[in-house]
């Protein structure tokens, strides 16, 4: 099929105002008859015809203003139904189609999980319901009735407000009907039907309405939803507080189900979530779920504005909706919790997955202009990357212009859909600055490589900053431009307090904020009294990738004294990365290897700095991981050498530190257990502590970890020490494994985490485990977060053992690729995308990488899906 472009973006045709769906529901003929008011937009020539979008459907009747319409006035296939000439005035179009929710196991448009009737829609799922303009510029005012057997799907939800319910007269069958008085673009679209447990709160907004919060669940799994409900409760506040944004509708349902291709969708009204994201208990769910949990119910509830409110006028700028709120959650959480701790934990993620995306093959700019299946671009390059971009915005026109900026975009374009361009001109119009240069962030892909080089001149007491800027060749990108790039800087004097220089020239800087928007720059700042030392892109101000020359003292002093913590934070990864880097080609080279006693020493003073608070200490002393070390070294890559560098460097902390990692362990957290910021910082301080002291030289080692595994009264803590015992292959490691599957063998997701810690071991038989546990009774290959749990996992998770010489790990992937895209081409493209890098690996490696990938390209009948990333992929 050829690409879909940008360029080639023109107005709708036809607009549709009303749509009335009437939804009879049953398992493998679900009818549903779609009422439509259309009309032709200006300029539409008379007689142009009508094409709406269809997939997969079957087409019972068509009528125009209430007559049937004769064959020869349409043509209808399952992915296309055209309406030769409609009228030249407005008129009503009837649709009907017959679907089978049953069978849909690709989880897009209306299916079935664990019997619950629902839908997904975005991005292109509601034309697997009806025939329909399904765009994300065609906004329309739904109706929606549903109808079923009453006593199966004693619950009937859509978008909106409830209007009506009531028996179907001399049937076993009910009926709802929803409207949502909010025109919204068909993704938007959601409804859900089926016997679950309610659990009912409420929320007044600041103007003093009270609206109804719901969430459904399974029978059985109230108990698990107090959380999410309480996230809920503070998203909206925190909405209210910080953008002036309330709630507009009188209800708000959240779903949970089983059975999802993603994390939540924000459908109107009626969000609909991974159950993943909703359900915590101590028992089953870790510190890490709580956070998730907090951010995901936050984020679809803050597409209530971006994105819902306001849309996408077309996929390409689907980073209007996702990077603005991913911004947006990121906020919130770091006002839930440590800012300078989240902020690490984003970068961490940006670093990991958007980097690489952005240095391999399936590179693409924030918003992309070509596409061939737009479900391939839900990525941490549209999600994390838009997100920054949003934040250097904020960054370069500071707080306060900012929010007038948004206050302007949520007034002029409130009810469109509407593009990037709409929205920058809201900033530009606010503050007066041109945003023109900045805007190439959202059109270049590739992080750019900011180098940094500084000279100190004692006699003019001045500092000078010397910076370049490149991005590195991406495909198909032929040439690229300076980007405006806003560098957060401290010049910190030897006590460690940053000094005010007198005047700078060569830059524009406001505040702690230097512009660098040509390719070189060179910054001088005057009556600098010492020789300070540069803390640069502190806070991570610009997603790019800082070369700056700094001796192993300075990093030592900006791990110890920089007033910002992300960048003491830095600066330890920094000195953390370079001595892997050392070792990893030590190894390769048979050399000894010895890792540096540096950073042992600034582990040492980091865990008795009494101002870091616990979640702090365990971020510094999580070294990067081995992706991110393959990434450093760029070419040529050997994981095993990587993993040995890695643990030889683990290895001589744990012992050097033995005694001070003891008491942090013995000091974790006792009593009840509560997910908050400051009890979660201290399990995950003693966990690392204690994944550290596992390595040491001390006696009962094994035991030790057996017995926290054994004693913990949390998830958090139980897994943590299951998963040292496996990935150490200690002695308990198998027991402890059975343990836990026979405590939480009735909890899926409880399970999905049994199978995650076998599919990530670093052991030579990681491949074989993965393939014996996919036939284990609870494995599910049509539940996407078991395919994630265990397949995803390993692929992405496992690097020595996905890449093992003897090709077992790719292969056993690559068929597992093929058996999934039939079933679900969206999580079979994903998994594939864990072969992005492997051009990068050595030549053994890399050949047999590139096999897999062949054999899955010659596959005749490969979804769109996977053939577009197996296309680019060997490109
Ligand atoms: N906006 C939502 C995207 C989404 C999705 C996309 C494709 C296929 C399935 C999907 N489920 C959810 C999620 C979000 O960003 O909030
Ligand atoms: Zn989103």
């Amino acid at each position: 099929a050829p690409a879909i472009r940008l360029e080639d973006y023109q107005l709708p045709r036809y607009r549709i105002e009303t749509v009335f769906l009437d939804i009879n529901l049953d398992p493998t003929e679900t009818r549903v008859c779609t009422r439509m008011s259309l009309a032709r937009t200006a300029g539409t020539p008379d007689g142009t015809p009508l094409e709406l979008d269809g997939d997969d459907l079957s087409l019972t009747s068509v009528q125009i203003d209430g007559v049937p319409l004769e064959c020869s006035a349409y043509e209808a296939s399952p992915e296309k139904l055209t309406i030769k000439a409609p009228p030249a005035a407005p008129f009503e179009l009837i649709v009907e189609t017959v679907i089978n929710p049953s069978a849909n196991t690709q989880l897009m448009g209306l299916y079935q999980s664990s019997g619950t009737y629902c839908t997904q829609c975005e991005a292109e799922g509601f034309r697997r319901i009806t025939y329909f303009l399904d765009r994300p510029d065609i906004l329309s005012v739904y109706t929606t009735r549903l109808e079923a057997l009453a006593n199966n799907c004693p619950v009937l939800l859509a978008n909106g407000n409830l209007a009506e319910t009531g028996r179907v007269e001399g049937t076993d069958r009910h009926f709802a009907v929803w409207h949502d008085p909010h025109p919204k673009p068909a993704y938007l679209f959601a409804l859900v039907a089926g016997d679950l447990a309610k659990v009912p709160d409420r929320f007044t907004t600041r103007s003093g309405t009270s609206v109804e919060l719901n969430i459904y669940v399974e029978h059985g799994k109230e108990g698990l939803c107090g959380w999410a409900m309480d996230s809920l409760k503070r998203s909206m506040r925190w909405d209210e507080e910080t953008f002036g944004l309330e709630y507009d509708l009188s209800v708000f349902n959240i779903v949970a189900v089983s059975d999802f291709n993603m994390g939540a969708m924000e459908n109107k009204g009626l969000n609909i979530f991974n159950d993943k994201y909703v359900l915590a208990d101590p028992e089953t769910a870790t510190d890490q779920d709580y956070a998730n949990i907090e951010a995901v119910i936050a984020h679809e509830y803050f597409h209530n504005w971006t994105g819902n409110r306001i849309t996408c006028r077309d996929w390409f700028q689907l980073c209007l909706k996702e990077g603005l709120t991913v911004f947006r959650d990121q906020e919130f959480s770091s006002d839930m919790r440590s800012r300078a701790v989240k902020r690490i934990a984003d970068v961490r993620l940006l670093k990991s997955h958007q980097f690489p995306e952005d240095a391999g093959p399936l590179a693409h700019p924030v918003r992309p202009r070509t596409y061939h299946e737009i479900n391939n671009f839900y990525t941490a390059t549209v999600y994390e990357k838009g997100a920054e971009v949003v934040r250097m915005l904020k960054t370069m026109l500071g707080p306060e212009a900012f929010r007038a900026g948004l206050d302007l975009y949520f007034e002029r374009h409130d009810g469109e859909a509407t593009t990037i361009e709409a929205f920058l001109k809201c900033f530009e119009d606010s503050s007066g600055r041109d945003l023109g240069q900045f805007s190439l962030w959202y059109d270049q892909a590739g992080t750019p490589v900011v180098a940094a080089e500084t000279e100190y001149d004692p006699a003019r007491q001045s500092f000078t900053l010397s910076l370049t800027q490149e991005i590195p060749p991406v495909p198909g990108q032929k040439t690229t431009r300076a980007n405006v790039i806003p560098l957060r800087f401290g010049l910190v004097d030897p006590n460690g307090t940053d000094l005010t220089p007198g005047s700078v020239d060569g830059a524009t800087v406001s505040g702690d904020v230097l512009l660098f928007d040509q390719q070189h720059q060179t910054v001088t700042f005057k009556n600098v009294p010492v020789p300070p030392v540069l803390s640069l892109q502190r806070a991570f101000s610009a997603p790019v990738r800082l070369n700056q020359k700094l001796s192993e003292d300075e990093l030592l002093f900006l791990a110890r004294k920089d007033s910002d913590p992300f960048n003491r934070w830095q600066a330890v990864q920094t000195l953390a990365m370079q001595d892997l880097v050392r070792l990893t080609s030590a190894i390769r080279a048979h050399q000894p290897v010895s890792p540096s006693e540096g950073i042992i020493d600034v582990f040492r003073s980091i865990l008795s700095d009494g101002s870091l608070d616990a979640a702090l200490k365990a971020q510094a002393l999580t070294l990067p991981g081995e992706a991110d070390i393959a990434q450093e070294i760029g070419k040529d890559v050997d994981p095993d050498a990587i993993r040995s560098a890695r643990e030889s460097l683990r290895s001589l902390a744990g012992k050097a530190l033995s005694g001070q990692l003891l008491q942090i362990i013995e000091a974790s957290p006792a009593g009840a257990y509560s997910p908050d910021a400051e009890p979660a910082g201290q399990r995950a301080l003693a966990n690392r502590a204690l994944h550290y002291f596992a390595v040491s030289d001390a006696s009962g080692v094994s035991a030790l970890v057996a017995d926290r595994f054994k004693t913990a009264n949390n998830m958090t803590d139980r897994l943590a020490a299951l998963t040292l015992l496996v990935h150490s292959n200690l002695p308990r490691a198998a027991e402890a494994l059975a343990a836990f599957h026979d405590r939480h063998q009735s909890n899926s997701l409880a399970m999905d985490k049994w199978f995650m810690t076998q599919a990530t071991a670093p052991l030579k038989d990681a491949a074989q485990v993965v393939a014996r546990l996919m036939d284990h009774p609870l494995y599910d290959p049509s539940n996407p977060n078991k395919v994630r749990a265990l397949l995803q996992s390993f692929a992405s998770g496992n690097p020595t053992q996905f890449a093992r010489v003897d090709g077992s790990g790719f292969k056993l992937v690559a068929e597992s690729v093929l058996a999934i895209d039939k079933r679900n081409p969206q999580v079979a493209s994903r998994l594939l995308t864990s072969f992005r890098s492997w051009r990068a690996l050595e030549p053994q490696r890399s050949a047999l990488a590139e096999s897999a990938l062949l054999r899955i390209s010659s596959c005749e009948e490969l979804s769109r899906d996977s053939r577009d990333i197996v296309d680019r992929t060997l490109q």
